[in-house]
């Protein structure tokens, strides 16, 4: 029923907003951050303070040796269903805007052509003194990686917490949600803000939401349609 209800939604729809979260990159071996009520751990320490401003500042070389830990985790990690059905959908809506917590790279590689990374992207490192950006080697010759540009250290090009999103991204993805007629809600706790204001802005502006999860975040309010079930098998039914 629920899957019926989406296609009907979907049929009608001109202007789709999809957010992602790590959900959506779940089968394609990605660990997620809070699934199944565990914190994502390494070395002891919670995603949230290994991802975090404050550690970035007293110890980029930590910082650096957690992503490298979780960029070979990715290396062998392929775009999945989920990611392949969101790419189709670009081409079938009038205006479709895919916007991800994700830093995984996962939708670009599935072919989704400009995704906002509202977090930015594990594959790339940015310059602590020039702000130049680089595609990161794998795996890094030295910790932390010079700036090819200036020598300086560089540090991933992600946003930790405590960091403020990217400017330009947040305000696009803020103007997509708050057109759309319809938003998807994918594979996120919807925890982490201000990304997870984004459902909210679109339910305000008029927009239906249908939440994919198997365990359902809520986020959508009582009027969301809610479908618990996996991205890689709802996705391409719908
Ligand atoms: C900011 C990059 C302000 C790093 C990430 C208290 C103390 C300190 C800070 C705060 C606080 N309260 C609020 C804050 C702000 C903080 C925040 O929201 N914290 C949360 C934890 C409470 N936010 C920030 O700090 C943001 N910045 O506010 O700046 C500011 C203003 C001015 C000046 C300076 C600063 C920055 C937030 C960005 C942090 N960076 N990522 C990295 O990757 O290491 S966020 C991180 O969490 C990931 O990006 C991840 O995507 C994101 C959200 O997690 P989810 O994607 O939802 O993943 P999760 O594991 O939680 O859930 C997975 C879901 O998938 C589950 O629901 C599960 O059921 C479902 N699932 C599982 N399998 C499947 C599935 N779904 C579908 N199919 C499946 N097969
Ligand atoms: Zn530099």
């Amino acid at each position: 029923m629920d899957v019926t209800r989406v296609r009907e939604l979907t049929a009608a729809a001109e202007r789709v907003v999809v957010l992602t979260g790590a959900g959506v990159s779940a089968e394609s071996g990605v660990p997620t951050f809070r699934s199944g009520g565990g914190a994502l751990t390494w070395r002891g320490m919670e995603a949230t303070r290994l991802s975090s401003a404050e550690l970035l500042a007293s110890n980029l070389p930590l910082v650096w040796e957690w992503f490298e830990y979780r960029r070979g985790v990715l290396a062998s990690c392929a775009p999945n269903a989920a990611h392949e059905a969101l790419a189709a959908w670009q081409d079938r809506f009038p205006s479709f805007t895919l916007v991800t917590q994700n830093v995984d790279g996962l939708h670009s590689k599935a072919g989704s052509r400009d995704v906002l990374e509202l977090h930015g992207n594990i594959g790339r490192g940015r310059c602590t003194r020039c702000g130049a950006r680089e595609a990161l080697e794998m795996p890094l010759a030295t910790i932390p990686p010079p700036c090819s540009a200036c020598g300086a250290d560089l540090r991933p090009d992600v946003v930790l917490f405590g960091e403020r999103l990217p400017f330009g991204v947040f305000e696009a993805a803020r103007e997509a949600a708050e057109r759309a007629d319809l938003i998807f809600v994918v594979g996120t706790s919807a925890v982490v803000y201000p990304a997870a204001e984004l459902p909210e802005i679109a339910r305000r502006n008029g927009a239906h939401v249908v939440e994919i999860n198997p365990e359902p975040s809520g986020i959508g309010g009582a009027h969301a349609v809610v479908v618990a079930g996996k991205a890689g098998e709802t996705l391409p039914l719908i």
